[in-house]
């Protein structure tokens, strides 16, 4: 009997996307599976059972009505959440050690760039310029880490290990070791208040939208040797107001960010943040999604779901994360 084929759509557009290599991987661990990569004119949609995609277009999946679990090949859904014609199926997202290492290693590097002045460091260095300020300890920096998830609780307990004091903010209470945890609206003021360095790894959803605003800018912690704020955004560029990020590194609310996505991505060469001197700026790749292991990870899911078993890392359609 032919299995259901597994129909493959990635929008990337960045090396990491390569359609062909993703179907290679694809190919390598689905067996006698049929993999097709999408867009197929001699594809029937009724031969379909998975979709693994990555940003398809509103109504791409329409089509296939015997779909029985989408896969996203990454842990935001945002862009999936966004269609509405997306099938009522089971939707997977990606939550594997791989990624999360990856953005654990992202959060800690932009964290230590500014906890150690790397900016003015660099600076010195292009001037030739011997004036090292005082380096405070680790333990003088409180980060605040807004999303305690897979990735934000992983960075949470990186950062506690080099020895910053680490608070938390999520939509449900939560418990992590070290990390004194707030949630909800009534938490959010006073995890702001004790924040110094802002780290956002929260998923882009309609309560999320905009989130990093002035307001929030203005309640951060001022107290600590870095002064002003710092905030480092790698969860989705809609939950920045990218204007008042601007007027807030102009006026002195903030310090310095350090940003991985925006609103427009790819992120417009008329954008003022390329050029900005307090802004570190990288293209969306804090934690790429590995196509070896988001290939097996798929793989393993479908062997395990047509054996009876349960999907793992289901999404939360209402929740729209
Ligand atoms: P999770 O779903 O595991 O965690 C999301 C966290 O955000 C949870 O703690 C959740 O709270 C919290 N949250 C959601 N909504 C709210 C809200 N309204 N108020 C307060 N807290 C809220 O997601 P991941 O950690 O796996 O990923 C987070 C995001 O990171 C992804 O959605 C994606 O956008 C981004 N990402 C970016 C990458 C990059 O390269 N830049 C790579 C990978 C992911 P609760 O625990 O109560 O549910
Ligand atoms: C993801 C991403 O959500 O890479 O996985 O942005």
């Amino acid at each position: 009997m032919v299995k259901g084929a597994l129909a493959l759509l990635v929008n990337g557009g960045t090396e990491n996307w390569s359609p062909a290599r993703w179907k290679a991987r694809f190919d390598d661990v689905c067996g006698d599976r049929p993999v097709v990569l999408l867009p197929d004119p001699a594809l029937n949609p009724a031969d379909v059972h998975y979709a693994a995609v990555w940003k398809p277009k509103p109504s791409e999946l329409a089509a296939f009505g015997n779909l029985r679990v989408i896969f996203n090949l990454g842990a935001g859904v945002d862009a999936l959440m966004a269609d509405r014609s997306l099938p009522g199926v089971p939707l997977v997202r990606v939550a594997v050690d791989d990624l999360t290492d990856r953005m654990t290693e992202y959060v800690v590097l932009h964290v230590l760039m500014h906890h150690r002045q790397e900016l003015y460091l660099r600076e010195s260095q292009r001037v030739k310029r011997w004036a090292p300020k005082h380096q405070w300890a680790a333990g003088a920096i409180t980060v605040g880490i807004m999303g305690l998830g897979t990735l934000g609780a992983a960075s949470a307990r990186a950062l506690r290990a080099l020895g910053f004091r680490v608070v938390g903010w999520s939509r449900s209470a939560k418990q992590v070791e070290g990390v004194s945890c707030f949630d909800g609206a009534d938490g959010f003021d006073a995890f702001l208040r004790q924040t110094n360095i802002l780290v956002c790894l929260l998923p882009l959803t309609p309560d999320t939208r905009h989130l990093l605003d002035r307001d929030v800018f203005a309640k951060l912690n001022r107290q600590s040797p870095l002064g002003a704020p710092v905030i480092i955004n790698a969860g989705r560029g809609g939950l920045q107001d990218e204007a008042a990020i601007l007027q807030a590194l102009e006026d002195g609310t903030l310090g310095a960010a350090s940003l991985d996505v925006y609103e427009t991505e790819p992120l417009p060469e008329s954008s003022p943040f390329w050029s900005h001197p307090k802004v570190v700026l990288t293209p969306h790749n804090a934690a790429d999604t590995d196509a070896d292991e988001i290939s097996k990870y798929v793989a393993q899911q479908i062997a395990r779901f047509e054996a009876g078993g349960e999907l793992e890392n289901l999404v939360d359609r209402k929740r729209g994360y």
